[in-house]
């Protein structure tokens, strides 16, 4: 589609072609004038001598992108334009405002093009990244370019690498809710002030074992954990890369469940004040919830039931439903499952639904186990079919003694609480399909109707009491719960407990386009990071990126990443101290989120050499603002597919830099926002395959592409859906000034809305309406007059001023649009050739955040020098927002009988008068006695009758 307007009219009218020129002119001097710099307290940014650093800040970040290929949509730049609205409008205000963007420029498709065709992964990343800042800089986007990092950056990967060991060498003390360095560990473990994590004394260690009881206490840390290992891609994945048959989401290869020894951050260390510390951001409410929900904090019990001589201990929110409960279940894998299972044969009267078809629990047990090897956690926990086997024992309810049976059952998750829990299958839904399965009693203990399912809502308790002291009939559940768990503790059968669903973050991958790890091992296999001195551990240059090939089928072959082919950087002879020494490197890389983690304080100090970030500049940006303040980024935008993983583990490496003193925010980000997006409507032919969106026409609610019917669908916008709209197309064809007003104009930032081209136009319009209040588009003069503004005039202003401050305040971009639109309308009606001076410059300056250049151009052409950028943005006169009419119900005995207009500063007496000669209330009056009249200023008269 084009631009009508932009090859017809006079010659001095805003098209598509005066807005390029325009725009490429004021895209230029601001580069060249470094209009978007943004001063820092010290180093390489601080201001110039005879500048002044502001005091007022604003620090607005978006979340970066990923440097791909594609290049970009429509759809990407909608939060880019808004947080540049918002950062342009407090410039306007009279801040700092610190803006860029950066590049999160490692990870997967640059590696597995890099695979395909040979390319080095940095070659295409650089050309991406050099692709983005074109089409965004097409914009107008107001970044302080000497900011923007990309996470590949030597320098800035450098950093991240000094962040990983800073988080090494720290422990997590528990009493003191905080990460310490490791050295005061040592000094507390010598003096025996603390015990090893096993209890042993420390100085009686060998140093082999001593170094082994510090790792216990790392926040870095390699364990032997559960994986989901992909042999055809040669690499472990996360649980949401992993499909729910058991297959990689990208190449559709098998995916293993397997041990392997991995490094771990304890974040779980935080769980507590991540929790916690969520009360005091300014987030939408669903994120924080979705971070509640992941941190999962549950507080319950643990309660220990035996099986002959073997103890179970299960987890439990519900103590209180203890008298129902009719069996137990381990987690298949589970090392307890091994403790349990009996030697014996089944007896003939277990039930054939137990066993699997075997004779014996070991046997049924093996068979199991192979049968679910395949399923993830959250297949497992989804699986609506509940299967398991008898172990062969019973375990004896402590409440009652009734010996209940034992199963393996993979709804029980190997990783949460203790492994085992305690079955009530009348009131837990996944316990009752499972008793419904097996023929297990159905034991109610809350007063519910549980023939048709398990009754998980509240209601007094039944069936609940018995000869030792514990009696909960009739008790509602929080009070049966403390009952139980106090009734537990003294008898020794259990504790109160907290648990979280949170896991440690599995933070090593095997592949080669991520940051290597600084870590080195000596010939006895021993992990030594590498000090601070040495880094940057450059990644090495190779040929072959690919992970080296297994077999996809084979379950039991292990990773080999790409950077253990590369021999000569893998051995490296270091002094670490003791003299020089051959050492192996560590081949695996850290997991794409690392970089992302902590960009936000590499925005503050880009080109600090001596330190991540300096702590004054630090402080300036983010520090907290005022008592309780948790400090971090003012406003962080971005789409809440980021709610959890990226928001999480930032939040985790911001607090260990706190805690450390590295930085004196204790949060990264104070508010975040999350922006909607940007959709549109795609089209598949009869075969199912995409056809081009633009050339769709569409005929009485049908479409049709080359005069085939097509079917509609709504969604994404992206190539391989061939709907994909391009920002340069719409540049070259409205000019980046009407893209940005459309984009803000189309609805509440947060909401998904419809692309339209067709509808583009008409911001345009807009735009071509403010130039003709200033410029003749015959002669291109100036029009504006030195003429006294209308009292209406006045009015229309301010009350403009007052609305668009706050919207704008409120990220209310698309109801700022509207109100400047309906200004531009009144005084293209009121002054058909050219309105007062006094009227149009405050609305150049208005609109000016959305749309900067034609701004720009017009408050040069107004006789003004330099930038709008720093103008003062308008404000208004509270007296003009008066109204001068106000318009009161009348009450009459409570009920509204009639609304009446009156001067907004007449007299009681007068509003009186007013509301007795109105029709409707003169009908209600008569023949009834007046007996009270109150009028409440500015909002009602009543009046009382009998
Ligand atoms: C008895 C009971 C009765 C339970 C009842 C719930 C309802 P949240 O709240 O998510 O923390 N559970 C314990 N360990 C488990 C494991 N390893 N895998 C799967 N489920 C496990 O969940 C805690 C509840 O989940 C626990 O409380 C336990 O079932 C189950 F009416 O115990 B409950």
């Amino acid at each position: 589609m084009t631009n009508p307007s932009s090859t017809q009219g006079p010659e001095h009218r805003y098209t598509a072609q005066v807005a390029n020129t325009i725009e490429n002119q004021w895209q230029k001097y601001w580069l060249d004038n470094g209009t978007f710099h943004a001063p820092n307290p010290v180093g390489d940014l601080a201001p110039a001598a005879g500048e002044t650093l502001p005091e007022d800040k604003l620090f607005v970040q978006d979340m970066f992108p990923y440097p791909s290929g594609a290049g970009l949509h429509v759809g990407h730049p909608l939060g880019y334009i808004a947080t540049d609205v918002y950062a342009r409008y407090n410039r306007m205000l009279g801040k700092n405002v610190l803006h860029t963007l950066g590049y999160d420029s490692f990870g997967l498709p640059a590696e597995q093009y890099a695979i395909q065709t040979g390319t080095h992964p940095r070659t295409t990343t650089m050309a991406n990244i050099e692709n983005m800042r074109r089409q965004l800089g097409a914009l107008g986007l107001g970044h302080d370019e000497r900011r923007s990092v990309a996470t590949t950056d030597r320098e800035f990967y450098r950093w991240t690498q000094w962040i990983f060991l800073q988080i090494y060498n720290s422990w997590f003390d528990e009493d003191q809710q905080k990460a310490r360095p490791i050295s005061e560990l040592i000094d507390e473990l010598r003096t025996g002030s603390r015990k090893t994590r096993d209890g042993r004394d420390y100085n009686s260690l060998s140093p082999a074992e001593q170094q082994e009881a510090v790792n216990d206490f790392r926040l870095v840390y390699r364990s032997n954990s559960m994986v989901n290992w992909c042999p055809g891609l040669g690499t472990v994945l996360a649980n949401e890369e992993v499909t729910a048959d058991g297959r990689s989401e990208r190449g559709n290869f098998p995916v293993f469940r397997k041990k392997l020894s991995q490094w771990m951050m304890r974040i779980t260390a935080y769980s507590d004040r991540l929790v916690d510390d969520l009360d005091k951001l300014d987030w939408p409410d669903k994120v924080k919830s979705m971070q509640r929900n992941w941190i999962g904090r549950s507080r319950g019990a643990e309660v220990t039931f035996t099986a002959g001589d073997v103890p179970i201990t299960v987890f439990t929110t519900r103590a209180d439903t203890l008298f129902g409960a009719t069996f137990m279940a381990v987690a298949p894998e589970a090392e307890i499952a091994e403790r349990l299972v009996s030697d014996e044969e089944y007896g003939a009267d277990v039930d054939k639904r137990w066993t699997m078809g075997e004779s014996s629990p070991r046997a049924a047990l093996a068979k199991y186990r192979r049968s679910i090897a395949a399923k993830s956690d959250v297949e497992r926990q989804e699986n609506k079919e509940k299967t398991g086997v008898f172990l062969g024992t019973y375990a004896t309810n402590p409440v009652n003694g009734a010996q209940i049976p034992v199963f393996a059952a993979d709804y029980v998750l190997a990783g949460y609480g203790t492994g085992a829990l305690m079955a009530v299958p009348a009131h837990d839904e996944r316990d009752y399909e499972f008793a419904r399965d097996f023929g297990i009693d159905i034991i109610p203990v809350l007063d519910g109707d549980v023939s048709e399912s398990a009754f998980t809502e509240d209601a007094p308790h039944i069936n609940s009491a018995n000869d030792h002291g514990l009696d909960l009939d009739g008790l509602g559940k929080q009070e049966a719960i403390d009952a139980t768990i106090d009734w537990l503790v003294v008898g020794g059968h259990g504790v109160g407990k907290i648990q979280y669903k949170l896991r440690d973050w599995l933070f090593a991958r095997q592949r080669y386009w991520g940051e290597p790890f600084p870590i080195v091992y000596d010939e006895d296999g021993n992990a030594h990071a590498l000090p601070e001195e040495m880094l940057l551990v450059e990644l090495p240059e190779v040929d072959d990126y690919a992970p080296v090939a297994v077999d996809p089928d084979d379950a039991d072959s292990e990773p080999q990443p790409p950077l253990a082919k590369v021999t000569d950087w893998v051995n490296v002879e270091l002094d670490l101290g003791d003299g020089p020494k051959t050492y192996k490197r560590d081949t695996n890389v850290m997991p794409q989120w690392a970089g992302s983690s902590w960009y936000q304080l590499r925005y503050v100090d880009p080109t600090n050499s001596e330190k991540f970030v300096d702590l004054e500049n630090e402080r300036y940006w983010t520090g907290p603002q005022s008592p309780g303040d948790v400090g971090g980024v003012d406003l962080y935008v971005g789409g809440v597919e980021h709610a959890v993983l990226h928001l999480l583990y930032s939040r985790f490496w911001h607090k260990v830099l706190f805690d450390l003193g590295h930085v004196t925010s204790s949060e990264p980000y104070r508010r975040l926002y999350n922006q909607g997006y940007i959709q549109a409507f795609a089209y598949t032919d009869a075969r199912g395959i995409y056809v081009p969106a633009e050339e769709v026409e569409e005929k009485d609610g049908k479409f049709f592409y080359q005069g085939e019917e097509v079917t509609q669908e709504y969604g994404k916008m992206g190539k391989s859906l061939k709907n994909a709209v391009a920002p340069d197309d719409i540049v070259r064809d409205f000019g980046a000034d009407t893209l940005r007003v459309y984009e803000m104009a189309m609805g509440p930032l947060d909401t998904s809305r419809p692309w339209a081209t067709k509808d583009v136009i008409g911001s345009h319009r807009f735009l071509q309406r403010l130039w003709r209040l200033v410029v003749n588009e015959e002669t291109g003069e100036v029009v504006v007059t030195d003429a006294e503004p209308t009292d209406d005039d006045l009015k229309a202003l301010h009350r403009t001023i007052a609305g668009v401050r706050e919207d704008y305040a409120a990220l209310r971009d698309n109801t700022v649009v509207a109100k400047l639109i309906e200004y531009v309308n009144y005084l293209t009606k009121a002054y058909p050739a050219g309105a007062p001076r006094v009227a149009v410059e405050p609305l150049a300056l208005m609109v000016s955040p959305i749309a900067p250049h034609i701004t720009e151009e017009l408050w040069t052409r107004l006789g003004h020098d330099g930038t709008i950028t720093f103008a003062a943005f308008p404000t208004h006169e509270e007296k003009w927002l008066v109204d001068d009419e106000v318009e009161l119900p009348v009450q009459i005995n409570g009920k509204v009988r009639a609304r009446i207009l009156v001067p907004a500063d007449a007299a009681q007496a007068d509003i009186i008068a007013v509301a007795l000669a109105d029709e409707k209330v003169a009908a209600q009056l008569e023949g009834r006695n007046l007996i009270k009249q109150i009028v409440v200023p500015g909002r009602m008269v009543n009046l009382v009758v009998k």
